[in-house]
């Protein structure tokens, strides 16, 4: 039998397959649930200094091609996810995890991270500059300036495993720009992508979400495309040292498949785990193998990266 077992740093995980931030991830009872499946792994949703309500309902929705969410960044505020990823790694059993994080502003993800810094949690952090979805606060990556701050100021004191969450970039020159900033620090891993920011849905003559008038982030098979691509972009740009997690679209084996050939060590799953549920982890599992299989891979070493081009 094949394995889909990975690393990411100096963390194992039996299956490369998890949760994408913000989907199933709200509460210890959702948390559970992943971490009972087949997945390798969950990851929070993204906690804030204070607990946060997020946006006005209807702020979800389910479409014929994928999702679109504004949902406005609700949690329980940092402390409720961090206190549990502790007590899960004094368990035993326990797979190891990954604390998504984000501040309003850079001073309040300073005192996040701070906080983080000097607690007992072994994890990995994901830090978050791309949620698209809160009024009068820009997607924090397509600034590289701040970006660079940001950065440059966490790495004066963070001493634990962390990476980042990007939005998708579109142009080629974004992609070296936002590849040279992220090759100046000791990054674990980048993951790509967060939803296409601000994208609208209509039915018949009217949005399907309630907050910025319908606007909200896009995820599912429109966006696949677009995360392999950055996917792929970052793997060729990156130094070695810092790993890819591919997010965008997926909902089958072969979509896994495709991230990790073009790059990803762990594949996130969002849209389809929210239609699904966490089941879906022992069916892609069972896909990807099958496909393995097929091909004669016996590892995600055998495949990872080594997309064909066209001569
Ligand atoms: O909560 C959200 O609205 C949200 C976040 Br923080 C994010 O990073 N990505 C997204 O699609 N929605």
């Amino acid at each position: 039998m094949p394995s889909t077992a990975t690393t990411i740093g100096n963390f194992a995980f039996d299956n490369c397959l998890m949760n994408a931030a913000g989907v199933y991830c709200m509460t210890r009872q959702e948390l559970d649930e992943i971490e009972a499946s087949a997945a390798g792994s969950f990851v929070t949703k993204t906690g804030t200094l204070e607990e946060r309500q997020g946006n006005p309902e209807p702020r979800y929705s389910d479409t014929a091609l994928g999702s679109i969410n504004s949902m406005g960044l609700p949690n329980l505020g940092f402390q409720y996810y961090l206190d549990y990823v502790i007590e899960l790694q004094d368990q035993p059993q326990s797979k190891n995890h990954f604390l998504s994080l984000v501040g309003l502003s850079p001073e309040e993800t300073h005192i996040i991270l701070k906080a983080v810094q000097a607690s007992e949690y072994q994890g990995l952090v994901e830090l978050n500059l791309s949620c698209p979805n809160v009024p009068g606060k820009p997607q924090i990556a397509y600034d590289f300036e701040t970006t660079e701050s940001i950065l440059s100021e966490v790495f004066s004191y963070f001493t634990k495993p962390l990476g980042v969450k990007l939005p998708p970039y579109f142009d080629i020159v974004h992609f070296d720009q936002a590849a040279a900033v992220f090759n100046k620090y000791p990054l674990v891993f980048v993951n790509c992508i967060n939803s296409i920011g601000n994208g609208l849905v209509i039915e018949d003559e009217t949005v399907v979400i309630k907050p910025k008038n319908g606007f909200g982030g896009i995820g599912g098979d429109y966006v696949k495309p677009t995360a392999l691509a950055n996917v792929h972009a970052f793997y060729q740009r990156l130094n070695p040292s810092i790993q890819i997690i591919g997010t965008g679209g997926v909902k089958s084996g072969r979509d896994a498949f495709e991230h990790i050939l073009c790059g990803a060590s762990m594949v996130q799953i969002g849209t389809a785990l929210h239609q699904e549920g966490p089941s879906i982890f022992e069916r892609i599992t069972n896909e990807l193998k099958a496909i393995m299989i097929e091909k004669g891979y016996q590892s995600l070493e055998d495949f990872r990266g080594k997309l064909h081009y066209i001569n």
